[in-house]
């Protein structure tokens, strides 16, 4: 009996760590500024067949609109209120999105913006995707409603009311971020509106939330809106499934605030992950492949299993947030399709997949001054349709870097190697390095200048194998090179160095 309730009560502290993906579906993919009526088609038409386990999406609730710059990207992260309307579509479109995608096992995760309203200069008006009118210079925010109680004013410090010092973790949670409005989330009240709306997320059908800002609030205050919230809906979920939890935290060390201390409310992003990869792949810092062997908590990475890992995200692939220059992103494929290709190999933390829009990038001192860009969009605002051509690549502006071959066979490798032990490790002590997973996987890098040839242990059962970046298997026949693993498990891989991808992988699903 009392290990009955002992189970159960690990089972229900453990619960929120689980991604809550169909077993065998490993990642999700962020569709960046998707409208809901796209990403339910990309639900349906590629994200399942392909084995997505599910969709972050844009933050879906109403927003200020800002039109100096005109209708930047950022201006989705200025709450006006918890009504499903925003530059994505409206609720009827929002609760289709989520019954299609997990009709089809791919499931939602939704960005929750709750540390904070819009900017404190915002104005007052109806300057909002629903039209619900703000003050915010009076604390107003009647479609919720908050008001000046509601706030953080009195509690912050600083004489600006901004945030001054990252050291100083009682300015970093009680004052404003960028001049956002910060909710004063220990009262109860507050922690009630925060909860309500996500339960209203859950009961659509939501599997999931990326917490926005989860630095800037209180693990406890936290807490307190967390176990409001309710179990998944019973109509998709097993009973008593709680919503997974993933916590924006950027700790890249040397400040006051640890990652750590979010560990009880749910996983957190390891922001380090992507600053080091892509100072590995770049070779800068006199830093190479070799070095990856101990990839993960060996880099002094928080525990696999509280980790969210990802190459580059919405911010720091155009220099906000943090991770500064050495961030692989579309812009520097050849070295991306690495990157993402190593991360979907490597074992360690639960991996997330960027997929962006175009935007004119333009460096002046060293900095994007078209950073702010909003994604493709008409004259009046509205965002455009992801187009499809007919190479399966995306049109209008979207980039799509999921739908790239060496990241989705990649996406589908992990599935395939998923819970399979980090094997065979290879290095030439510079930056040709491969790894095995168990007897499932393969992976061969070739990251120095100059060819790469070496027989080497994969781990798998004998058979000719079809690489998955340079092609894949289409019925009997690999679209690209073919691999020998002889009956010890050896095979031979050359890896030009000017190859287009110099990369190789292979798994048991890809075997002729
Ligand atoms: C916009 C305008 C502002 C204006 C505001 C209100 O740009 O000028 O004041 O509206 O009118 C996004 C945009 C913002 C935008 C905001 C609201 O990025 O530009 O402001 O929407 O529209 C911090 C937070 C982190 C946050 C990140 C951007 O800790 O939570 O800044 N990310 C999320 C979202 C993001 C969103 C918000 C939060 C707000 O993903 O899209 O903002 O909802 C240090 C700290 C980090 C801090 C960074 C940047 O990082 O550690 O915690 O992130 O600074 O301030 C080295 C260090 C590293 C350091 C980094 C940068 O790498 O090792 O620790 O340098 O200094």
């Amino acid at each position: 009996m009392w290990i009955l309730i002992l189970l159960a009560a690990l089972e229900l502290c453990w619960a929120q760590y689980s991604p809550n993906t169909l077993p065998g579906r490993t990642s999700i993919v962020h569709l960046f500024e998707w409208r809901w009526n796209d990403i339910a088609l990309e639900c349906e038409r590629y994200l399942a067949p392909n084995g997505f386990g599910g969709v972050q999406i844009s933050p879906p609730n109403e927003n200020l609109v800002v039109t100096t710059p005109w209708r930047p990207w950022w201006e989705r992260y200025q709450p006006i209120s918890y009504q499903l309307c925003s530059r994505s579509g409206n609720e009827s479109e929002f609760k289709d999105m989520v019954i299609r995608c997990n009709n089809v096992g791919v499931y939602i995760y939704v960005d929750a913006v709750v540390n904070h309203m819009c900017g404190a200069a915002a104005g007052s008006g109806h300057y909002s995707t629903c039209g619900s009118y703000f003050d915010s210079g009076k604390r107003d925010f009647p479609a919720v409603p908050y008001s000046g109680w509601d706030f953080n004013d009195g509690k912050c410090k600083t004489t600006s009311g901004e945030i001054e010092n990252y050291n100083d973790l009682y300015q970093v949670r009680d004052c404003r971020l960028v001049s956002l409005l910060d909710l004063a989330l220990e009262k109860d009240y507050v922690r009630s509106k925060v909860a309500e709306y996500m339960n209203h997320l859950i009961d659509i059908g939501v599997a999931g939330f990326r917490i926005d800002a989860a630095k800037h609030m209180w693990p406890g205050d936290m807490k307190a809106f967390l176990d409001k919230l309710k179990n998944l809906s019973t109509e998709w979920f097993a009973e008593g499934t709680r919503p997974f939890i993933f916590q924006e935290v950027i700790d890249l060390g040397g400040e006051s605030i640890k990652s750590n201390e979010y560990f009880g409310n749910g996983r957190v992003t390891e922001f380090k992950y992507g600053a080091k990869l892509g100072t590995v792949i770049r070779k800068w810092n006199g830093e190479k492949m070799a070095y990856l062997k101990n990839w993960g908590e060996g880099w002094s990475f928080m525990p696999s299993d509280k980790a969210v890992v990802f190459v580059d995200n919405h911010d720091n692939q155009r220099g906000h947030g943090a991770g500064g220059a050495s961030i692989l992103t579309f812009w520097d494929a050849r070295l991306y399709k690495m990157g993402v290709g190593f991360m979907l190999a490597h074992p360690y933390g639960f991996t997330r997949v960027m997929s962006s829009f175009h935007w004119p990038r333009y460096f002046e001192n060293g900095k994007d001054i078209n950073d702010w860009v909003g994604p493709p969009s008409y004259e009046d605002g509205s965002t455009k349709p992801v187009s499809i051509n007919p190479d399966t690549t995306c049109g209008n502006g979207w980039i799509c870097e999921h739908r790239w071959r060496q990241i989705r066979n990649m996406v589908i490798f992990r599935n395939v190697v998923n819970g399979q032990p980090f094997t065979n490790w290879w290095d030439n002590n510079s930056n040709q390095v491969a790894f095995g997973r168990g007897n499932q996987g393969f992976i061969v890098f070739n990251n120095d200048d100059w060819n790469l040839t070496a027989t080497l242990q994969t781990g798998l059962p004998e058979g000719i194998y079809c690489d998955i970046i340079s092609g894949q298997k289409e019925g009997n026949i690999c679209t690209g090179i073919k691999i020998h693993v002889h009956g010890d498990g050896t095979a031979y891989f050359n890896i030009s160095n000017d190859a287009e991808d110099p990369f190789v992988a292979i798994h048991v699903s890809a075997k002729l």
